[in-house]
């Protein structure tokens, strides 16, 4: 769903694949992401969260320039 709603707002974004048990439990603890669930979206390195926080986000920034107008 992440990915395609990036690829709906036309965003571009590097998938990295976390098959691995091991390898996913090694990410979670480097980038120190308490939640265990994928997927997990990264601006610019900065941790968004999830799906629902990529949306979330989105809607926050459009929310602010809707303000703006007033
Ligand atoms: N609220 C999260 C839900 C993510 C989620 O439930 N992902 C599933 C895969 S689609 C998952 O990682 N399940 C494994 C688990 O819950 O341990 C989001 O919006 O990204």
């Amino acid at each position: 769903m992440a990915k395609d709603w990036l690829k709906e707002n036309k965003y571009q974004y590097v998938e990295v694949l976390l098959d691995d048990d091991s390898e996913r439990q090694a990410f979670y603890d480097n980038h120190k992401i308490a939640s265990r669930t994928v997927p997990q979206v990264f601006n610019n390195n900065r941790l968004i969260g999830g799906y629902t926080e990529l949306i979330m986000s989105e809607l926050s920034v459009r929310f602010d320039m809707l303000q703006e107008d007033f």
